[in-house]
């Protein structure tokens, strides 16, 4: 028998991970919680069962867990989540969409709670940390190194050896050059082509 995981949030991102759960047909997903949809609605046929209010009841049938709030900006929403979810005891397993190539070496490496979509590309040496996001067709090449709650976003492309701090946001289609490093909570806008480093908090949103 498959393990029952419940989902924290149920907008587009939640629509994405529940793809890949049901196609990589790992888990029983047991149903949805959020606090601004209604009770009992449907998103990709997983029925909202109630708010965040319920998850220590809910811990007594069900022990996985998934983060599918995405939150881009704002990793705020997702460490809270987070910690309540540790709290009450919840594990988080890594997703990844079957269609997604991860490097042998590397799926030792992953933090709990990370999601890596449907093609998405990790070659190996990579190290990433808990509840990433590797979105949609995300290339990233040998050696990387990627914080707790980075996301990064579809598209992207990190060359060699690029290191990306924690809860830094990378956008749609911005491409990292090798041996690059980004700081902590830095913001990356799309397109950018970021070609040195970046200090802890920095912003780069315009290409110049
Ligand atoms: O504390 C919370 C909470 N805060 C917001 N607990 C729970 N259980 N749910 C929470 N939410 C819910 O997350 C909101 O009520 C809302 O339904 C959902 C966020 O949905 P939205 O579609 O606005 O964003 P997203 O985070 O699913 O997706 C964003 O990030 C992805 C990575 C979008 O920008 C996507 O386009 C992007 N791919």
């Amino acid at each position: 028998m498959k393990n029952k995981i419940i989902l924290i949030g149920g907008g587009g991102h939640c629509k994405v991970v529940i793809d890949a759960i049901d196609l990589s047909g790992k888990f029983d997903i047991y149903g949805i919680v959020d606090p601004a949809l209604k009770k009992d609605s449907k998103v990709l046929g997983v029925t909202v069962i109630g708010k965040d209010d319920i998850l220590p009841d809910i811990f007594k049938k069900v022990k996985y867990a998934f983060i599918t709030v995405g939150s881009i900006g704002n990793c705020e929403i997702r460490k809270k989540i987070y910690s309540n979810l540790n709290k009450i005891g919840f594990k988080l397993p890594v997703i990844a969409h079957p269609k997604s190539v991860i490097a042998k070496d590397v799926i030792a490496n992953i933090g709990e709670g990370t999601f890596i979509a449907a093609g998405a590309i990790v070659n190996p040496g990579i190290v990433i940390g808990k509840n990433a996001i590797i979105n949609t067709k995300a290339s990233v090449d040998h050696d990387c190194t990627i914080g707790d709650f980075v996301h990064i976003a579809p598209g992207v492309t990190l060359s060699g050896v690029v290191k990306v701090g924690n809860e830094t946001h990378i956008g749609t289609g911005a491409n990292i050059i090798q041996c690059v490093a980004i700081g902590k909570n830095c913001i990356i806008g799309a397109g950018i082509t970021v070609r040195k480093d970046m200090k802890n908090g920095k912003k780069n949103i315009h290409n110049s």
